[in-house]
């Protein structure tokens, strides 16, 4: 990108982040999403680390703030008074936040924005406020959330983040598609209802979050729906390991984390990993699928999820400075099958933009929301894995789709063949990834 072009970007960019910033946290958009988000955060305190670092340590913890006790960090922490404008909202849960999770991203995030700011973090203590609690929402996790193979299992695909991908079609065909709670469709006001999740997917959705509701939100109880994804768990490793930098850091500073603390978030990471790569594995498919926790099935499906491990493969480009992931990994002869993958005719091989569901599946739609079109969040990820890997063709291959998000609005996700803008504008993680990208 030209640096004036660049710059117009990074100015749009931040007036998109402050019309969205409500005080203590940023909306992922208003209108279609007017709370706040879990993982959306984490990718917005990302990039405002570059230029409002107190902003994006105060986005981290107002999301810890609303911690369950049990540990979970909730999908959606309900600002009340706009109740109406997303549903299902906190009236549904009964709650301020809704009981579900989303991708634990938050420790990584944490550990990216004290690298931007590491005195004004220090000042603000601001580790010693969120160590404690991510390493209580990682317990959720390892312990409440454990699946048959030792992995944590998302128990909703909203939990997935990734929502309709076809990695939880097969789950969910087993979820009568009848809920009690009558289903309102706010949503299909911001979007257009062909990049949407259909009535049927809603029916299940609902249906699923009215029976975990109904089941206090507790997790002994199966409610139908249980599925290990590989982003899932690539994004807890990798957040294992920020924890372990995290601990180093606290003791430098003369904090309290203890000692033998770092080790035994590097032994998790490693768990973690060896976890995926024992059950996830598709030889034939070349990259890492979802396994379905009630059968014990693995997914035979291609989606950009199954590429996400690549963050985690070895070994490092020298002199790399990425941050925790890499530090331990899957084997290298996997990395490079991914690698293949990613550039192959099913992803990056066969059009300009990487499709969040691989060109070659059957269920590949360019419009329609996690089966095809493009998100910035996952070029994102990516990018990261690549550079890491010193694949600086393909990390330029994936730093080129935020070329678009400025002239589409910073829109939600983009058509994988045109880079056409999709879903809502304006959306906080397609900006702050393109600061932080371009910053
Ligand atoms: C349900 C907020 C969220 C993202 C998800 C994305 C979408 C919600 C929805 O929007 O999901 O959580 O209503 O479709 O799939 O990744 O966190 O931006």
């Amino acid at each position: 990108m030209h640096k004036d072009v660049e710059q117009v970007a990074v100015d749009a960019a931040a007036r998109v982040l402050d019309t969205n910033w409500t005080g203590r946290h940023t909306v992922p958009a208003t209108g279609l999403y007017p709370h706040q988000w879990s993982w959306d955060s984490a990718f917005v305190a990302i990039g405002n680390r570059h230029r409002e670092p107190a902003r994006a340590r105060a986005e981290l913890v107002t999301l810890l703030d609303a911690q369950w006790a049990d540990g979970r960090v909730p999908q959606i922490v309900y600002d009340v008074g706009r109740d109406d404008d997303y549903a299902p909202g906190a009236g549904f849960w009964r709650s301020e936040t809704s009981g579900l999770v989303q991708p634990p991203v938050h420790a990584w995030a944490a550990w990216l924005v004290h690298c931007a700011d590491p005195a004004g973090s220090a000042r603000e203590g601001f580790f010693a406020s969120v160590y404690p609690r991510l390493v209580r929402w990682h317990e959720y996790l390892h312990v409440r959330r454990a699946g048959g193979v030792g992995l944590p299992v998302a128990k909703h695909p909203w939990e997935t983040g990734t929502d309709n991908s076809p990695l939880w079609d097969v789950a969910l065909e087993r979820v009568p598609p009848e809920a009690r709670t009558p289903i309102r469709r706010p949503d299909l006001r911001h979007a257009g209802s062909g990049e949407r999740p259909g009535g049927r997917d809603y029916r299940r959705y609902y249906r699923l979050a009215e029976a975990y509701r109904d089941a206090g939100c507790a997790d002994d109880l199966p409610i139908g729906f249980a599925m290990v994804c590989p982003l899932f768990a690539s994004v807890l490793a990798v957040s294992e390991l920020a924890l372990a930098r995290m601990v180093t850091a606290l003791s430098d500073g003369g904090g309290s984390a203890p000692s033998a603390a770092g080790g035994a978030h590097e032994a998790a990471a490693a768990r973690v990993i060896a976890a995926l790569d024992k059950h996830l594995w598709d030889e034939e498919l070349g990259l890492y699928v979802a396994l379905d926790d009630t059968t014990g099935e693995r997914v035979h499906r291609a989606t950009v999820n199954g590429l996400v491990p690549l963050l985690l493969a070895t070994p490092l480009a020298p002199g790399s400075a990425m941050g925790p992931e890499g530090a331990v990994g899957v084997g290298a002869g996997r990395a490079e099958r991914m690698l293949a993958t990613l550039a192959g005719p099913g992803f990056l091989g066969g059009g300009p933009f990487l499709p969040s569901t691989s060109r070659e599946d059957p269920a590949f739609d360019p419009a329609l929301y996690w089966r095809g079109p493009a998100w910035f969040n996952m070029s994102w990820l990516l990018q990261r894995a690549v550079r890491a890997r010193g694949r600086d063709d393909l990390a330029a291959r994936l730093k080129g789709h935020f070329t678009v998000a400025e002239p589409e609005g910073f829109p939600e996700y983009v058509d994988p063949d045109t880079g056409a803008g999709r879903g809502t504008r304006q959306f906080s993680w397609t900006a702050a990834l393109t600061l932080d990208m371009l910053l």
